[in-house]
């Protein structure tokens, strides 16, 4: 059984009027979906809307996905999702990039609609199975889950960075989220050292031994916190990279762009982590100064629409928004905006597409668990060209030594490293690039799932019956 905070699919009004659902895409589908399938799980998750009466639960299936809808009131979708999860764990999580907010209703709602979540698993899991909880909105479920069942085999895996003690030590109720992650076998994490931070937090907050990667509690059980980098679905982009209309479209889109010599790109979720602003500034000024010329470069920007009833991301999206109108102001001409902005989503095959137009990738987060934007354009590049400039802050600079990596909050470094990969010959393009390409050729999406789930099945009570291989089931 997965549990996440969203179902894979979204809702949607079908011609005739009535209502249906369709698979939403993203790379966490992509790589939970063949571990569902092959063990006949089902999959936990709110459908996205809000529902009042929270008479919404009956499961239902979609395109052969067992799915189990818990409901979720506009209160608690004010409370729970965009204050406790993304206005106090988010920010907090992600370094203080802002402010996090703390409030004592939010931290309620956040405990009630974990409850809600561990009491339906609790229902629809059969005996023994193997339940495995994703992200930062549900971390007291594992805790949860145990004590309404004991019998079950519970994994935790967080998508975004886990903080420092001396970050995380701010956080009112650090210790009831410690012990509700110590529900779970093995808590998995991005990098070793966000597991390392969380088994010194243990240590130092709740007092439990520790060894290494292993925590030891009191009633005998062991909880094993280690690192899974995330990835994507490799062939899955390579193919897509390949297609006929993915080929056309990139040509298209450095057409419709006035056939630049250099394409620069950043596509992000509109989010204040990911340095959008400062990575626009350090493009305007390379123009301002005279390095490079809207002649013959642009900076196509996608920001897709992220929260927006958040005030943090309202304000991100004006200043954002205003950057990008005087940059285009002041620089562009006639036909030749400096900054293409997008603020929109789009298909699978258009992001394609993108990537392959882009000359150089520009991923500069001030955090980010791992960004899996930067191995997607690695994917792209079937012929090992292209330029990857790449935060040192993201999760994805532990694997793609390559890139040029920068430190986002240097705004002259950023410039250098921009030049230095617009004017990088061919073979050094290519030595890098096929580096990057080998690192993500072997650790792709699936070898993530599958080395996640063979240690959940060895994690945890050893008294307990084994679980049988995922594979051979
Ligand atoms: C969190 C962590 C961690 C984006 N725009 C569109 C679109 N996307 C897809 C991308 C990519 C995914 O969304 C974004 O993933 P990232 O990893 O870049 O960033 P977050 O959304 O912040 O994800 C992050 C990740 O979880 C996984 O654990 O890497 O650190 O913050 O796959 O391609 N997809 C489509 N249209 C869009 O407009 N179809």
């Amino acid at each position: 059984m997965i549990v996440a905070n969203r179902l894979p699919v979204d809702r949607v009004e079908q011609p005739d009027g009535s209502r249906g659902w369709r698979s939403s895409p993203g790379g966490l589908v992509a790589a939970l979906e063949p571990v569902l399938r092959a063990n006949d799980g089902v999959w936990l998750g709110w459908t996205g809307g809000a529902d009042e009466t929270g008479a919404d639960t009956e499961p239902f299936e979609s395109d052969g996905l067992r799915l189990v809808p818990i409901p979720m009131s506009s209160e608690d979708i004010e409370e729970f999702y965009e204050g406790f999860s993304n206005a106090t764990l988010w920010p907090l999580y992600h370094d203080l990039v802002a402010k996090p907010a703390f409030h004592r209703e939010w931290w309620e709602s956040y405990q009630r609609v974990n409850q809600r979540f561990a009491e339906r698993a609790a229902e629809v899991a059969a005996e023994g199975a193997t339940v495995w909880v994703h992200d930062y909105q549900l971390q007291l479920v594992p805790r949860m889950l145990r004590e309404l069942r004991p019998d079950l085999r519970i994994g935790f895996y967080l998508h975004i960075p886990f903080p420092p003690a001396e970050l995380f030590q701010q956080l009112p109720w650090r210790r009831q989220l410690l012990e509700g992650l110590l529900g779970a076998d093995l808590v998995g994490f991005q990098l070793p050292g966000a597991a390392q931070n969380f088994v010194r937090l243990v240590r130092q907050r709740v007092g439990h031994k520790t060894h290494r990667d292993l925590v030891y509690l009191p009633d005998g059980r062991t909880v094993r916190a280690a690192a899974y980098p995330i990835s994507i679905d490799w062939e899955g982009y390579q193919e897509l990279a390949r297609s006929e209309g993915v080929v056309k479209r990139a040509k298209e889109i450095r057409e419709a762009l006035g056939n630049p010599r250099t394409v620069f790109l950043g596509c992000d979720r509109l989010d204040y982590t990911k340095g959008i602003y400062a990575r626009l500034r350090a493009f305007g000024e390379l123009i301002s100064d005279g390095h490079l010329d809207v002649e013959d470069a642009v900076f196509v920007q996608v920001a897709v629409p992220s929260r927006e009833q958040v005030e943090q991301y309202k304000i991100l999206r004006d200043d954002i928004d205003r950057l990008v109108g005087r940059l285009n102001g002041d620089l562009g001409q006639i036909g030749r905006p400096a900054i293409s902005y997008l603020h929109s989503s789009y298909p699978r095959e258009e992001m394609a597409a993108l990537y392959r137009a882009a000359d150089i990738m520009v991923v500069t987060p001030y955090r980010d668990g791992m960004n899996l934007v930067a191995k997607e354009y690695v994917a792209c590049r079937l012929d090992n060209d292209g330029a990857l400039v790449l935060s040192e802050f993201a999760g994805a600079a532990e694997e793609l030594r390559q890139a040029w990596l920068v430190n986002p909050y240097d705004l002259n470094g950023m410039k250098a490293a921009l030049l230095e990969a617009h004017t990088a010959d061919e073979r050094e393009l290519t030595r890098r690039m096929k580096a990057m390409r080998r690192t993500v050729a072997q650790h792709d999406v699936a070898a993530w799932a599958e080395g996640y789930m063979a240690d959940l099945a060895n994690a945890g009570d050893h008294h307990a019956k084994p679980l049988r291989p995922l594979k051979s089931r």
